[in-house]
């Protein structure tokens, strides 16, 4: 009999063990902006990343020697080489190095998933190569939501939706109410897509930070084919 596969969303890293399955993939999304950031970084070369719950972790890993990310409420960590902004890690100084980095949310999802079958980091950045590689797993799919401090947010659970509709698309089946309720909300805010992010928390949040430039660049399509996966302690690019 052939498997039936599903799409599952989890709308935030607090519902993770009611979600959690031994035989999923689990796709981590912050769009605002930790699974935005990691891509770039890995798009720009970096060649491991190790994601941390905690700033002491972060701090341990600095006083190593590493060089380490450090954001939180949206504020890049004074002591820090880097915060959480994609255009952080557009530089050459990344190029095969290993990045620590720790986040208010997304590195906590992480966190929350890291025993599943495998982790892989998703973004409008990546959204293609993600789909089209969860396509050809043959196996089912649950989309973790970061959200905010385990709230549920617009711009991770839209993004779940718009993945949930390409698996739908390509055979796959939803499972939950929140798959059906994130696939139908994104597909009905196409038309205010942009009105309805601007008013979103985080938005606001990033916005009154002065960094609507992180905004823009979070919500481009395809800015890269590459997929971050969780392997041990490590993100690596997926190969
Ligand atoms: O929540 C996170 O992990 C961050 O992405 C938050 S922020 O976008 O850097 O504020």
């Amino acid at each position: 009999m052939e498997k039936k596969l599903t799409v599952d969303v989890c709308l935030s890293p607090y519902l993770y063990p009611v979600h959690h399955r031994d035989d999923t993939i689990v796709v981590v999304i912050d769009i605002l902006r930790a699974t935005s950031a990691m891509c770039t970084a890995f798009h720009y070369g970096v060649d491991k990343m190790i994601p941390v719950a905690t700033v002491e972790e972060a701090t341990e890993y600095k006083n190593q020697g590493f060089m380490v990310g450090a954001e939180r409420n949206g504020v890049a960590l004074d002591g820090f080489d880097f915060g959480n902004s994609p255009f952080s890690y557009m530089t050459d100084k990344i190029k095969g190095q290993t990045i620590v980095i720790s986040t208010t949310n997304g590195t906590q999802a992480i966190e929350a998933a890291k025993d599943a079958y495998q982790v892989v980091i998703g973004a409008f950045t990546n959204i293609s190569a993600l789909c089209d590689y969860l396509i050809a797993q043959n196996r089912s799919v649950l989309l973790l939501c970061s959200g905010w401090k385990n709230r549920f947010n617009w711009e991770d659970s839209m993004f779940a939706g718009a993945v949930t509709n390409r698996l739908l698309k390509a055979g796959m089946h939803k499972t939950g109410d929140a798959s059906l309720a994130m696939a139908f909300l994104y597909d009905q805010s196409q038309k205010n897509q942009i009105k309805f992010l601007r008013n979103s928390s985080h938005a606001e949040r990033l916005a009154s930070l002065g960094l609507k430039k992180d905004i823009k660049y979070c919500f481009q399509l395809d800015q890269t084919s590459i997929i971050p996966v969780l392997k041990g302690k490590y993100l690596v690019k997926l190969s």
